[in-house]
């Protein structure tokens, strides 16, 4: 990270003043796209209606007065607990990387919801007040300021809090694909953890491509453990089949055994100019991937590979990466990914695979567990659906039952 130098000249400056007015300008602009694209979007969250009220009406009330105040513009491209950095952005949303600041957030202007873990996340739209003075002993040498509004996201990815259940936690916002990474081995696939980031982006309605990687130590386990090997590439071929997108990688290979991967060319095609959330398991790769597409910040990357491998938490905050063509979101390993409360016809409707034959059950709510006249376990019984997905299905919608903490530990 570049540091900059600010000192009282610099923010009295015409630089801030016209920065200010632009801020206000693409403020207020960007609000009134965003409630067209918040129709569409009906069911992605958003600040609280309180929160929006205030912050509209800050904005409304910024007078030729307030222009002499240092305003901009800026993306959430770093989180940490007691702050924030944020690089500023024009008018026309082009993010400034080499211009950074760190940031507390003015809470009385960010009134979220109570059940919220954390005001702004990465990839958040923000207005920020530049400060004079020191927020907070941060240790870091750069312009410090205060994110005063945030703008309405377009999107936002959400799980439970693992700390608190009835938090949400949200990893990022305003993404255009969710590429949930996992390994074959070291560490060993987990297929329901796979199946809660695909019910989430199909309940935000965001594109989601699953990213199998490490394929070198499949291939290496196909002669001591053929049934490892069959029962993975099985289940490849259905999540193919139900209309998902599975890439399979191996993000050490060299460059050239790269540049001939088929798997490599439509990930890099789904990436070019997009913003992309990648989440997983810690040690699947998902840095040693942010680094194929030459990033502008190399992400560290665990040192030690073997076989063994569990993951070390290697990467321990979201940051948000500029790559050769689009926007890379790195995550911290997650241990669980648990799903907010929801009800059996809208998890039915997150599993394309459920889903037509749930909208034949005799009973309209329908648990499809023990119902008579139930179609989707008649699918399961008939090797239609198979019992690994039902299960998963099951231990969604019972996070309580035995089923369901065997999907939580996973
Ligand atoms: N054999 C093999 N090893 C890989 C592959 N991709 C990554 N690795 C290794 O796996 C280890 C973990 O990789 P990271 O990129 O740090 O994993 P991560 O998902 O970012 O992990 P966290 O930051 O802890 O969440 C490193 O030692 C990598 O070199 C692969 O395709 N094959
Ligand atoms: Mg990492
Ligand atoms: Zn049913």
């Amino acid at each position: 990270m570049k540091i900059k130098k600010i000192n009282k000249k610099d923010i009295d400056s015409h630089e801030y003043l016209d920065k200010f007015k632009k801020v206000e300008k693409f403020s207020l602009l960007s609000n009134k796209k965003q409630n067209r694209k918040d129709k569409k979007i009906s069911r992605s969250s958003s600040p609280s209606d309180k929160s929006q009220e205030e912050t509209d009406s800050f904005i409304k009330t910024i007078g030729p007065e307030d222009i002499v105040n240092p305003y901009f513009y800026a993306k959430v491209v770093e989180v940490h607990k007691q702050y924030a950095f944020v690089s500023s952005q024009d008018l026309d949303g082009r993010i400034n990387f080499n211009d950074i600041y760190i940031v507390t957030t003015a809470k009385k202007n960010l009134i979220s919801q109570k059940s919220d873990r954390n005001f702004i996340c990465v990839g958040d739209n923000v207005l920020c007040r530049l400060e004079t003075t020191n927020l907070k002993a941060s240790g870091y040498d750069l312009p410090q300021a205060t994110v005063v509004h945030l703008n309405p996201r377009t999107n936002s990815f959400t799980r439970q809090d693992p700390f608190l259940s009835s938090r949400i936690h949200t990893l990022a916002s305003n993404i255009d694909n969710i590429i949930v990474v996992s390994s074959f081995l070291a560490p060993t696939i987990r297929w329901r953890l796979i199946d809660r980031y695909l019910v989430m982006a199909e309940y935000n309605g965001m594109p989601c491509t699953i990213v199998l990687n490490k394929k070198d130590l499949l291939n290496e386990s196909k002669k001591e453990d053929p049934s490892f090997y069959t029962d993975s590439m099985e289940k490849v071929e259905y999540y193919r089949s139900i209309g998902y997108r599975v890439l399979l990688l191996e993000a050490t290979a060299s460059s050239r055994k790269l540049s001939h991967d088929d798997d490599f060319r439509q990930l890099k095609d789904i990436l070019k100019d997009k913003i992309s959330l990648l989440s997983g398991h810690s040690g699947v790769g998902k840095s040693s991937l942010v680094n194929l597409f030459h990033p502008e910040l190399l992400q560290a990357v665990e040192p030690n590979n073997d076989i063994f491998y569990k993951g070390r938490h290697t990467t321990t905050f979201t940051s948000f990466i500029k790559i050769d063509q689009g926007y890379l979101i790195d995550t911290p390993g997650i241990r669980s990914f648990n799903i907010p409360t929801i009800d059996s016809i809208t998890l039915s409707a997150c599993f394309p695979d459920i889903h037509p034959y749930s909208l034949k059950c005799s009973y309209r709510e329908c648990g499809h567990d023990s119902e008579p006249g139930c179609m989707v376990k008649k699918m399961v019984q008939e090797g239609i659906i198979p019992q690994w997905r039902y299960q998963s299905f099951l231990s969604i919608l019972n996070p309580s039952s035995r089923e369901g903490r065997a999907g939580l530990k996973e």
